[in-house]
């Protein structure tokens, strides 16, 4: 009997991560930000400069783990200022941390592993600090 307990519960929680909720349509992601769709994020790339701020938004119905990483290997990278996987449901938003190192970045999906974005941070080489650069 309790196996088939642990079955139902699988099951539902399967039911859960694959199949999308119902309600309200969720809010529109903000401009500057990364949003998610149904096995996609809404763009491809984003480019920001040292000493900003990634944040991203589930503007779907369906369930998200995203973290720093490739193809829904989610993996760290030096100068990632993400070094958690964070669950998003419907109208979840997440905001990284600071990015200070130049570079190009990557944040993926596990569920997902056509869900990958690529961050590119620019230098301000020498105009100024990175909380004032842009
Ligand atoms: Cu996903």
């Amino acid at each position: 009997m309790s196996f088939l307990r642990v079955l139902v519960a699988v099951a539902l929680v399967m039911a859960g991560a694959f199949l999308p909720a119902v309600g309200a349509d969720p809010a529109k992601p903000p401009t500057r930000s990364i949003g998610m769709d149904h096995e996609v994020f809404t763009i491809t790339e984003m480019t920001i400069h040292q000493g900003e701020t990634v944040t991203m938004v589930n503007n779907s119905r369906w369930l998200h783990i995203v973290g720093p990483g490739e193809g829904g290997t989610l993996e760290e990278a030096d100068g990632l200022p993400m070094h958690e996987r964070v669950l998003m449901e419907t109208d979840d938003s997440y905001t990284t941390a600071v990015w200070n190192q130049p570079g190009v970045f990557y944040l993926t999906c596990s569920i997902h592993p056509e869900m990958t974005v690529k961050v590119i941070v620019t230098d301000c080489g020498g105009c100024c600090s990175p909380a004032s650069c842009g």
